[in-house]
């Protein structure tokens, strides 16, 4: 049946992001004032050249010479002062630091205090050399030279004599200095009034950049959405410009819904009108195709090419506006436009995609190795509305033998949107309902939002309040005041360290600590802060005004990005250190910025079920992993709306191939547990949760790997084969850590097969069929078959797999499980891969208590195969090193109680996939043991075929102990 057009219209705009809630480039004074800086300079006629220099009499090398300082000027303001400094660091990466010099005020130079995880170590290889026009350094060890050019400004990183990143190149820097509000600056000439009588411009100033031709954009008040943002320290914006020369690709910079590899926003072929927004925002219904701001905010790119990878960290937390453009194919232009702060940038050298993960996480952490359980499926839902209910969520999934290990609590528990509290009519037994569900091992997740309800008989909020641990409005006294879920509400100052202390007093579950703390609880019990940018609805923007003050006397302004990584970092505290010894917390957050990798996960929001949405979250998620914040996922079906099956079944393929595994849907939909479907919806669900069950020794050694180098869970093509410009673009198919899973979850409806790119010339097989895909030298697409039930998996010749096989209610109950190796073999029948694992919840792993095999498959010619599993540990001489990087050290001597607890888990299965010829025995120290051998299928073409598989039941060996099983042939 047709509907009327009304109604379609209507239904469309229903879910439609208000743009008008936010604002555009145009709509924000600094914004505008910087694009307009960029046109002006950017104009065909332009003789632009940019205005500052360094004094190069004024530069001061350190006595150990790895940094510098000197004084800038701006010849539009000879008068004002600002210092640079450069630093070259030990891991080769540099940064650059300038700041005004005795201004009117302070700027914002705390940012990197949050993200870093510390200063980083300055070099003691590197001396700077300096002539009358620049100062530059080169490190010997990396051969990368760093130069700054003096007059106008200008810094580059070079390589072989290459720029590959020139920052003021195209002479936009920027630093809005402090002024007081009538003070005329040089080119803005005080205006006669009607007496001819000289006057002093009081607002907006007439002419305050050189620049900016018609309306000038307010510098000292701006409206918008009827608030009027008072902007008591006048303008301090910072632009930037920084281009990639030869490198036409550029990636990160989330939170996004757009492809990975980032379209441009400026220039002739710009795909979008504005510059990508970052400013963590609660966006309603956001577009599945856009610059616009979202949830969280990582000012971090890294731009690739076929002979190079660089990244550049900007270490800003004020609202950001980054402009990219690629004025060749091959080069990269961004131009940053921030409204606060100093300017603290870091370069970070690469040359390869994981030296440049490597560089970012030595500065500003690795992903934290999350809780075994939370890689495991999360069952979600904007309700559950009782004990009840939760019981029988569990029943019901239970009754269908469909594997979940976390269930979780919207706000609905707490009345009148007061955590903590439970409703004690709806969840008049809180713990035994936790115990309940503990009882399968698994674990509840619970909403705490930072919004505090004004209420002086909430005790969470009348203890902040008497401690003044509260938000103050601009006036800088008394307690903001703005509107969310509770009605009037107040936020904590998590800026303020006192407010860390109190925080984590109130999830202690027992003892008394004189103040309300959460008894009602277990230690089963996990946290979701939602609303964290923070989301405030009667706010600008639906956020916190930016004259809001925070501890320190800093603006909001200041602080906004970072604001939600301190909630988050503020709760992971108070979980870890419920318990003594402390335990690893799980808390999930919606905002997020540089270093909130450290802390947990996070989720990419309130998307729309649909498969515009469904598909756009592979490359959202993507590009989370390449800023750092690899434990992402994006709602499982969809928050608004109600998929239908199809839709519904393709999204758990998705999400069983995302970090963050978690389905959730708002309030107004139909309930979608996947119990609730029809078949063959329901088991093939159920079989693709059962197989991110089975694969999660995959996930977990992958977030091992993640947590000790910070190279993402989910590889994108690029990373793996960062020479190969045929990957450079592609978002939609990844690897999963270095295990050699390659998926291209299916994101489209009616499908039947799809294609995978492959780069090099070896087999892959199917994960399911073990046929065979023969990949090119030169890059081939592949075939693969993608009917519902078929979820396009591939293992890359060359890898070993480690599985458990056995379906269990909870992934706690799979921990003595058998294994299973899937070896692929590669051209030359040769594999290896890896296994991690530990108690997946306390910090034993730290001192040595783990298990981490590495598995060799090796052919000789006409000789044996020799599958052999080994101690990682004494592979590394005792040292625990990943990826290049020495974490803790650890031997297969020292104690090592995890080890004894799993000494029992046996390898139950063996599978050999491509073997060229059928094996005449195999046996394990001497002894025959049972296998059998089945011949591949004749390739129809010459790309296609079915592997010969060896399957070897319970060869008896230990997944702990050394083992070598012997094929002869
Ligand atoms: O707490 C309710 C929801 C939550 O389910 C969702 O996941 C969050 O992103 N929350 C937003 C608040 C309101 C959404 C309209």
């Amino acid at each position: 049946m047709w509907l009327p057009l009304a109604l379609v219209l209507l239904a469309a705009d229903a879910l439609a992001v208000k743009r008008h809630d936010f604002k555009t480039c145009e709509q924000s004074g600094f914004c505008k004032r910087g694009r307009a800086l960029a046109a002006r300079a950017k104009a065909a006629s332009s003789t632009w050249k940019s205005p500052y220099s360094v004094d190069a009499s004024s530069v001061a090398i350190s006595a150990q010479k790895s940094s510098f300082t000197a004084s800038v000027v701006s010849s539009l303001y000879p008068e004002i002062k600002f210092e640079l400094e450069v630093r070259a660091h030990d891991d080769g990466t540099f940064r650059v630091r300038m700041d005004e010099v005795d201004g009117l005020r302070k700027r914002y130079d705390e940012t990197a205090k949050w993200a870093l995880i510390r200063e980083p170590t300055l070099s003691d290889a590197i001396s700077w050399k300096q002539t009358k026009k620049e100062i530059k350094a080169t490190n010997p060890k990396s051969g990368v030279e760093f130069r700054v050019q003096f007059a106008p400004l200008r810094i580059a990183l070079s390589r072989n004599g290459k720029e590959e990143v020139v920052l003021n190149g195209n002479g936009l820097l920027h630093m809005e200095h402090f002024r007081l509000k009538d003070e005329p600056s040089p080119e803005q000439p005080p205006v006669e009034n009607q007496e001819g009588e000289e006057q002093v411009v009081m607002e907006p100033p007439v002419k305050p950049n050189a620049w900016f031709e018609g309306d000038q954009p307010p510098q000292w008040e701006e409206s918008f959405g009827g608030q009027t943002d008072t902007k008591p320290k006048g303008p301090e914006s910072l632009s930037l410009d920084i281009s990639f020369p030869g490198h036409g690709h550029l990636y990160g910079l989330p939170e996004h819904a757009t492809r990975m590899d980032l379209p441009t926003t400026t220039g002739e072929n710009a795909k979008y009108k504005d510059p990508y927004r970052l400013y963590n925002l609660d966006v309603f219904e956001y577009e599945a195709d856009s610059e616009m701001a979202l949830y969280g905010a990582v000012p971090l790119v890294h731009a690739h090419s076929t002979h190079s990878t660089v990244g550049v960290f900007n270490a800003i937390g004020s609202e950001t506006w980054v402009d990219v453009d690629h004025p060749t194919s091959d080069s990269t232009e961004t131009h940053w436009i921030s409204e606060s702060g100093i300017m603290d940038v870091f370069f970070l050298p690469g040359p390869t995609p994981d030296d440049v993960f490597m560089q970012y996480a030595r500065l500003t952490g690795t992903p934290a190795l999350p809780r075994h359980f939370a890689l495991a499926y999360h069952q979600c839902r904007w309700n559950y509305i009782s004990s009840t209910d939760v019981r029988e969520v569990q029943a019901r999934f239970d009754q269908d033998d469909i594997p979940f290990d976390v269930l979780w609590l919207d706000i609905a528990y707490a009345p009148n949107h007061k955590y903590f509290i439970w409703d004690e009519k709806t969840f008049p037994d809180p713990v035994d309902m936790f115990n309940d569900v503990a009882a399968f091992g698994r674990k509840m997740v619970v909403i705490i939002d930072p919004h505090l309800k004004k209420d002086t008989t909430y005790p969470v909020y009348k203890s902040a309040s008497e401690k003044g641990l509260l938000v103050k409005p601009a006036s800088g006294s008394g307690e903001y005041d703005g509107w969310c879920w509770p009605g009037s509400s107040a936020w904590v100052d998590y800026f303020n360290p006192a407010s860390w202390d109190w925080w984590q007093g109130l999830f202690k579950i027992e003892g008394n600590n004189g103040d309300f703390h959460w008894r009602q609880s277990t230690t089963d019990v996990f946290i979701w802060n939602d609303m964290n940018e923070p989301s405030v609805f009667n706010g600008p923007e639906i956020t916190m005004p930016k004259t809001n003050i925070h501890h320190g006397g800093w603006e909001h302004r200041d602080v906004h990005n970072i604001n939600g990584m301190l909630f988050q970092n503020a709760t992971a505290q108070a979980v870890m250190h419920r318990t003594d010894p402390p335990q690893r917390p799980f808390v999930l957050s919606r905002a997020f910025f540089p270093g909130s990798q450290r802390l947990g996960a996070i989720w990419t929001g309130d998307n729309l079920g649909t498969w515009e949405h469904m598909a756009i979250g592979i490359p959202m998620v993507l590009s989370n992993g390449i800023a750092g914040m690899t434990f992402s996922g994006a709602d499982v079906g969809g928050f608004f709306g109600n998929p239908d099956p199809e839709m519904l079944t393709r999204w758990y393929q998705v999400g069983a191939f995302a970090p963050f595994f978690r389905a959730h849907a708002h309030i107004d939909t139909k309930r979608r547990e996947p119990y609730l479907l029809d078949e063959p919806f329901k088991s093939i669900i159920r079989d693709v949760i059962r197989l991110r069950y089975s694969l999660l020794p995959v996930w977990y050694t992958a977030f091992r790997q993640a947590s000790v180098s910070g190279i993402p869970v989910l590889r994108p093509q690029y990373t793996v084969f960062p020479h190969d410009p045929k990957g450079f673009s592609l978002d939609e198919q990844y690897y999963i850590g270095s295990s050699g899973l390659l998926v291209k979850p299916v994101t489209a409806p009616g499908i039947a097969e799809t294609e995978i790119y492959l780069a090099e010339a070896q087999p892959y097989y199917n994960y399911f069929t073990a046929k065979i895909y023969r990949g090119k030298r030169s890059g081939t697409n592949v075939t693969v078959p993608a009917t519902l039930y078929q979820v396009p998996l591939l293992i890359r010749g060359g890898s070993i797999i480690p599985t458990r096989e056995r379906p269990r209610r909870s992934s706690a109950l799979m921990a003595r499980d058998p294994f299973t190796l899937r070896i692929a073999l590669d051209a030359s029948e040769q594999a290896e891969g890896e296994l991690y694992l530990d108690d997946g919840n306390s910090y034993e792993y730290e001192k040595g208590h783990l298990v981490w095999r590495k598995f060799t498959a090796s052919k000789v010619a006409k000789g044996p195969l020799k599958i052999t599993s080994e101690d990682m540990a004494a592979l590394q001489g005792g040292k625990n090193v990943v990826d290049g990087v020495d974490v803790v050290p650890f031997g297969s001597q020292a104690p090592n109680a995890f080890r004894d607890a799993v000494q029992g888990v046996r390898v139950e299965n063996v599978l050999v996939y491509g073997l060229k010829s059928r094996p005449t025995k195999v046996s394990v120290g001497g002894a025959e043991i049972e296998w059998e051998f089945t011949e591949g299928a004749a390739a129809k073409s010459s790309s296609e075929g079915t592997a010969t598989i060896l399957r070897i039941r319970d060869p008896a060996v230990k997944i702990v102990n050394d083992w070598s099983i012997e094929v002869a042939f």
